[in-house]
């Protein structure tokens, strides 16, 4: 019985939180996101960087000056491959290429949020990500030698996958909405083991920053932004009945800066929509 009182109040609490709300799909810029992806074997580390695409997926409380930001998916793809080249001179070392290489959110359908949103910045917590594609690697000499001693080859084919999802802490992010353009860029930092089962053996980091941007179609008939038509925006067009507005606002819907039955129409036109 307790845990039905917890369901149905977490029940109660998501349908509270996703009232009102507007879901952005963020295509991913490839032109301003990268992530870099460190190799680090025996103390050894080397690195290479590449543009991102994919998607991102939110939830804010409104479009226009959104208070508050849940964090529904993320889907992340490097466009390019990822080459590395760690050397210990005479004694070996390790070349590895990175195929194919996403970072998606582990837990699609589990939202983070809604976190605040505080001067355009916002952080979200515990976000699982579970990083994909194959490292394919040939060690040489020492490398080599640990490698066999952890009873992995020397030459081989990782699916990053294989290590299972990983829990970033914090994921510090900046928003801003600007006439129903909503960019949102969010910073990934996470440490995942080569071999969960040889933690000394290496690991890898992935991190970067990935941004993009969406513009939102207008949502007719919404006097008070929060993406629904209802009493709430009825309530604002007949507060303002008859006034002449600043042209877009206090429940002018059709922009041409007056209250009137124009605004009223296009409202229950639209009445009980959600954008
Ligand atoms: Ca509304
Ligand atoms: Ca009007």
């Amino acid at each position: 019985m307790i845990h039905q009182g917890i369901a149905a109040a977490s029940l109660a609490l998501a349908l509270v939180a996703t009232a009102g709300a507007a879901n952005v799909v963020i295509p991913v810029d490839d032109a301003a996101s990268s992530l870099t992806i460190e190799l680090c074997v025996s103390g050894s580390c080397d690195d290479d960087t590449s543009s991102v695409s994919g998607t991102m997926d939110f939830d804010l409380d409104m479009v226009d000056s959104p208070s508050t930001i849940t964090l529904n998916d993320l889907n992340l793809v490097l466009d390019e491959n990822i080459n590395i080249n760690i050397s210990f001179g005479i004694l070996g070392g390790l070349t590895a290429t990175g195929t194919n290489v996403t970072v998606d959110y582990s837990t699609p359908g589990f939202s983070i949020g809604p976190v605040p949103i505080a001067a355009d910045a916002f952080t979200l917590p515990n976000v699982e990500v579970i990083p994909g594609g194959d490292l394919n690697y040939n060690a040489t000499g020492l490398v080599c030698t640990l490698l066999t001693g952890s009873n992995l080859p020397c030459n081989d084919s990782i699916d990053l996958s294989m290590n299972g999802p990983q829990i970033i802490d914090m994921v510090p992010g900046q928003i801003t909405s600007v006439n129903r353009e909503v960019t949102v860029t969010v910073d990934l930092d996470f440490t995942a083991p080569l071999d969960p089962k040889s933690p000394d053996l290496g690991s890898y980091q992935i991190s970067g920053t990935v941004t993009g941007s969406v513009t939102v179609p207008a949502c007719d008939g919404d006097a008070n932004g929060d993406e629904q038509v209802n009493f709430d925006d009825l309530n604002i067009v007949l507060e303002n009945w008859n006034s002449t507005v600043t042209p877009g606002t206090s429940g002018d819907l059709t922009g041409d800066g007056m209250v009137n039955f124009d605004d009223l129409n296009l409202l229950l036109e639209h009445w009980g929509e959600e954008c």
